[in-house]
């Protein structure tokens, strides 16, 4: 908590003073799929928010950009909808998309995590299985 609260006084400290501040906390956190495969159609996708540095999973973090799209086998143009679901496991974060076709789908993630500035972004390759 200490540490914590010192981070913030010298963001503040950096911000009064026109600097940006450039911590490099969100790159101590990842998603990661739970299972890289999902069947063709309509699909529940699991992730997980990682920190890094200790190893535990993150819950409560908000989920600020999601995309889902075939970039990976060459159709970035062809995005699906994509929907947040309810998380059922502290740290796993579920989303609800319809993976129309087989073949590799790339999920864009951005996050913000409680307590930390940035914003946390990944991409995760799925595959569509027949
Ligand atoms: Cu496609």
């Amino acid at each position: 908590m200490t540490i914590r609260c010192k981070t913030a006084a010298v963001a503040a400290a950096m911000t009064l003073w026109g600097f940006a501040p450039a911590f490099a906390e969100v790159k101590d956190y990842e998603f990661q799929l739970v299972q890289n495969e999902a069947k063709k159609g309509e699909a529940t996708i699991a992730v997980r928010l990682l920190n890094k540095k200790t190893g535990k999973t993150v819950p409560d973090a908000v989920i600020s950009a999601k995309r889902i799209d075939m970039a990976p086998d060459g159709m970035a143009e062809m995005a699906t909808k994509i929907e947040q679901m309810s998380s059922t496991e502290p740290g796993v974060y579920r989303f609800k998309a319809n993976l129309s076709m087989e073949g590799r789908w790339q999920l864009s993630l951005g996050a913000k995590v409680q307590g930390e500035t940035g914003t946390v972004e990944s991409r995760l390759v799925i595959k569509a299985t027949p």
